[in-house]
């Protein structure tokens, strides 16, 4: 039996990547934060099969004994800050979990467990200002918020160490990838969870922001896979996980509304930009400028043909699909 351990395994992708390795008949540990109340939501339905351990990025005593406890053969370092507005309010807080930390990790491995596999958690948000269309391993960076600066430290230190002490250590630069288990301040979910209100009567409209930037979406379900099969090559390597498509939020909010049955159509321009509900007239969707960002990413989409020809990795979920099911979910809770 493989041992792995996760740590941010209660977020998003750390919940869908212990259920893949459960079922894969690995031994899964998981690192969580001690907090004042329990914040095991996602992995509720795992916690028979996974077993935590205390820890933090900011504490490098604390994840050796981590490492010393679970002797993992695989490493997923998936814990950080993740959220880009949250970067410009906290920078050195996102410095010292989104990029230390990996450094920490990084010594921790080679310090207790030299022989084990690490998987860094990199990001499209490197890309930035795009200098190529699309993005692949060989594009420059250009990141564009402290926290895609903070990530391409990460990105770096794991290939140093790599190249240092010949450590096992990938990165892969996932693009955005969601899920109904999305937390509710990115945009997708913001947006089909609160559809899925509007349809229920409990509000009547609720704003957002850049409705022109594009991103490359894809199901997190999808891209955990990724993630195992980067650490089950010969060798350690980087690549760009993606689907290939990039779509506007302004049609991810059109296909939300379309999915609760809802036929959105605009009016207006700029801030004052509406959605509409075609059929009753209402004004269901506001532009907010308190949502632009101070630099933006405006056009993301990567090339995962490096994915699909070294790992056999292709998505299954469309864009469409995604959308649906997570309105669907929304709608049911
Ligand atoms: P997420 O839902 O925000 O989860 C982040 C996890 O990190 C949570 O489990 C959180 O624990 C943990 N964490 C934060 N600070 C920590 C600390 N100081 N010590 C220990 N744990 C800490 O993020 P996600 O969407 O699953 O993303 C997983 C990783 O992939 C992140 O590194 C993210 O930056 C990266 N990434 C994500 C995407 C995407 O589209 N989702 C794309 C590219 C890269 P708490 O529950 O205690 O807060
Ligand atoms: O959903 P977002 O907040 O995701 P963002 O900034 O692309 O970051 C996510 O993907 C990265 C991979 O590229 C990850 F590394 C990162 O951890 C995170 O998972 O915003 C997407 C786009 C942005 O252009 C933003 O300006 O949506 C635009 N947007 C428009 N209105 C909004 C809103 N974003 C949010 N969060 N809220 C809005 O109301």
């Amino acid at each position: 039996m493989k041992t792995a351990l996760i740590t941010g395994i209660t977020g998003q992708d750390g919940s869908y990547l212990a259920e893949y390795l459960s079922k894969q008949g690995y031994k899964v540990y998981g690192i969580v934060r001690r907090s004042s109340t329990l914040n095991f939501e996602r992995i509720s339905h795992l916690m028979d099969e996974v077993e935590l351990i205390n820890a933090d990025l900011l504490d490098q005593n604390s994840l050796m004994n981590a490492l010393s406890v679970s002797k993992p053969d695989e490493i997923y370092n998936l814990a950080a800050q993740s959220f880009v507005p949250t970067s410009w309010g906290q920078p050195v807080l996102t410095g010292e979990f989104t990029a230390l930390g990996v450094t920490r990790m990084l010594e921790a491995m080679k310090l207790v467990c030299p022989d084990s596999k690490f998987y860094q958690a990199s990001s499209s948000e490197m890309f930035g200002k795009v200098q190529a269309v699309p993005q692949t391993e060989e594009t420059p960076f250009y990141p564009r918020s402290p926290y895609g600066i903070a990530k391409l430290y990460g990105h770096w230190i794991t290939i140093n160490y790599r190249e240092s002490y010949d450590l096992f250590a990938c990165s892969g630069i996932l693009f955005n990838h969601e899920s109904p288990r999305r937390g509710l301040e990115f945009v997708t979910r913001k947006i089909t969870y609160n559809v899925s209100r509007i349809k229920k009567g409990e509000i009547d409209s609720f704003d957002i922001g850049n409705l022109e930037a594009k991103r490359d979406w894809g199901f997190a379900g999808d891209y955990v896979k990724a993630m195992h099969l980067m650490l089950q090559q010969e060798n350690p390597d980087d690549y760009v996980v993606s689907t290939g498509e990039t779509h506007k939020v302004r049609e991810f909010c059109e296909l939300a509304f379309k999915a609760a049955d809802i036929d959105l159509h605009w009016d207006g321009k700029g801030l004052d930009e509406v959605g509409i509900d075609k059929k009753t007239g209402k004004k269901v969707l506001y532009v907010n400028e308190k949502f632009y960002r101070p630099a933006e990413v405006d056009l993301l989409i990567g090339d995962p043909k490096k994915a699909s020809t070294k790992l056999g990795w292709k998505p299954d979920c469309t864009f469409e699909s995604l959308v649906e099911m997570m309105v669907k979910k929304d709608l049911e809770r």
